[in-house]
């Protein structure tokens, strides 16, 4: 057996059945290696920015790691963006990337440079390996890596000879570090000061977004009266169905000082303080109100869902669920231009239980996706890392971990732009996800932004490098020039026939909204 063959062997021992690869020359022992072990799926994505956003959209939905497959250096360049969404998402991803043989990198060939350091700022581990022996341990401690609390990017650099020599074989998995477990001391610390407390909220992030830990929070504020908050960009949010009325931070520090405002006790769960995106000068960067008591009940290394149990039970919470959240009555849908209001309306009467939202829309983004509560269950995902062009590509790895669920993404299209390439891949595998683009033909935020900033006329050239119109963008063109059939709408009437059908039929859909 191969160094190649002994990777993939170890890696599927360990859980991974999926490799999103755009693969080169360095890399094709690792192909061949897929046919013969055929226990992972390869599959290819045409820019690598796509294959390492599907990662982390599988890992997101599936809670296993899952593979990238890249090429050299440059290929893990073009991978950086959406690793680095991976990495604030906490997602466990295993970056493999080919390199030179051992014994050809002394020549400097043209594709050779230093892979490790283009790894470092987006991996909680690099490594390369040195012999072929090694492939299989490296592989091991990589996914073990990945997945130990509270989960990253693994990167592991394989040289060309490491893949095609011969070696002892696979290797067991190694078993990831367990969550941290938040001691009885430090439970009834918090439980005290959230009695003490008048106005108090719970704060949670990553896994304490998940139901049970929402659960246990729902049982906080029945018997303490306290808020229960999101971060403003969740890599996972379950929602509705039952579970509680969460609000997400708002995202410009003005709205999210006014939304803390007079608090007396922030209790962070499963995340870490909050703080402002961009720093503005004269406004604060950290958001925890002046005044205001932070305690830190789990960190994101922590079992956040059992920290907020044993919270629940400390505070002699009632084990009966709290009442559901009501489910909201479809809105009226009006007949008119399809504008915000209407895309919100048309979602929260046409989307189906269980579906999975992925939120990229930027200024286009309903305030349906801040508030979660009522209506069917269903689960967001959004850009914790704040690269753009995350929405495609998560999309795909969402769709292909979920297959018996529907994926809607809401989607900018200045962030599609980047990484359009996963809609060939969407159409390639027959997914089953519907793309909205938002289809404002310009860099909105960036216009938002520049007016925050004192910009009351935008001059010819800040108009220019936040302009898409100028030639206008066809979506319906290009997603069908990539295999995904499209339509165009104005009206609300119009998405909400579009939306329908995509819902109902099989493979995926581009709706692109002109806004
Ligand atoms: C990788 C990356 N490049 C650039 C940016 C800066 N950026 C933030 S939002 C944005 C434009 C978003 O445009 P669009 O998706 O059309 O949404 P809109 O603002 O128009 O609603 C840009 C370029 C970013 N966040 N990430």
């Amino acid at each position: 057996m191969n160094g190649a063959e002994s990777l993939w062997r170890t890696a599927a021992a360990a859980g991974i059945d999926i490799c999103f690869a755009n693969p080169g020359t360095t890399e094709l022992a690792l192909v061949k290696a897929l046919d013969d072990v055929g226990r992972i799926r390869g599959v290819l994505c045409l820019f690598e920015g796509v294959c390492s956003g599907a990662a982390d959209g599988y890992a997101r939905m599936s809670g296993r790691p899952a593979a990238t497959l890249l090429h050299l250096g440059p290929g893990l360049g073009n991978a950086i963006a959406n690793l680095h969404n991976a990495r604030r998402a906490r997602s466990a991803v295993l970056a493999l990337v080919g390199d030179h043989a051992t014994w050809h990198r002394d020549v400097d060939p043209p594709l050779a440079s230093d892979i490790e350091s283009l790894a470092r700022p987006v991996s909680r581990w690099v490594r390369t390996s040195r012999s072929p022996s090694g492939v299989a341990r490296d592989a091991a401690e990589a996914i073990a890596v990945a997945q130990s609390p509270p989960g990253g990017v693994a990167t592991l650099i394989v040289p060309a000879d490491c893949q095609t020599s011969e070696t002892d074989g696979p290797l067991d998995p190694i078993a990831p570090e367990p969550p941290g477990r938040v001691g009885s001391a430090e439970i009834e610390r918090v439980a005290a000061a959230l009695r003490g407390a008048r106005r108090a909220a719970l704060y949670l992030g990553a896994r304490a977004l998940l139901e049970e830990g929402q659960r246990a929070a729902a049982r906080i504020a029945a018997q303490t009266g306290c808020r229960i908050l999101a971060e403003t960009f969740p890599a996972r949010l379950e929602r509705g169905g039952g579970l509680p009325a969460i609000e997400r931070l708002p995202y410009f520090p003005e709205r999210a000082a006014a939304f803390l405002a007079g608090l007396e006790l922030l209790v962070l769960a499963g995340v870490t303080e909050p703080v402002s995106f961009f720093g503005y000068p004269g406004l604060p960067s950290r958001l925890t109100p002046a005044g205001c008591v932070l305690d830190t009940l789990a960190s994101p290394q922590d079992d956040a869902s059992a920290a907020l149990e044993a919270l629940a039970d400390a505070l002699g919470a009632s084990r009966t669920p709290a009442a559901a959240a009501s489910i909201a009555a479809p809105a009226e849908l009006s007949d008119g231009r399809l504008d915000v209001a209407g895309l919100a309306a048309v979602l929260a009467s046409t989307l189906p239980e269980g579906v999975i939202v992925i939120d990229e829309a930027a200024t286009s983004r309903p305030p349906w996706l801040l508030r979660s509560g009522p209506g069917p269950r269903n689960t967001l995902l959004t850009v914790p890392g704040g690269s753009i062009g995350m929405g495609p590509p998560c999309a795909t790895g969402a769709a292909l971990a979920c297959p018996e669920r529907t994926v809607v993404s809401l989607q900018g299209d200045g962030g599609a732009l980047y990484t359009l390439q996963a809609l060939w891949t969407q159409a390639r595998e027959q997914l089953h996800v519907v793309t909205i683009i938002c289809a404002n033909r310009k860099y909105q935020v960036l216009r938002v932004e520049l007016q925050r900033a004192g910009v009351a006329e935008l001059g010819a050239q800040a108009s220019a490098l936040t302009d898409l119109s100028h030639p206008p963008v066809d979506w319906v063109s290009l997603a069908r020039g990539l295999g995904v059939p499209a339509v165009r709408v104005e009206t609300v009437a119009a998405l909400h026939e579009a939306l329908g059908r995509g819902l109902s039929e099989p493979g995926p859909l581009v709706i692109e909204w002109l806004v």
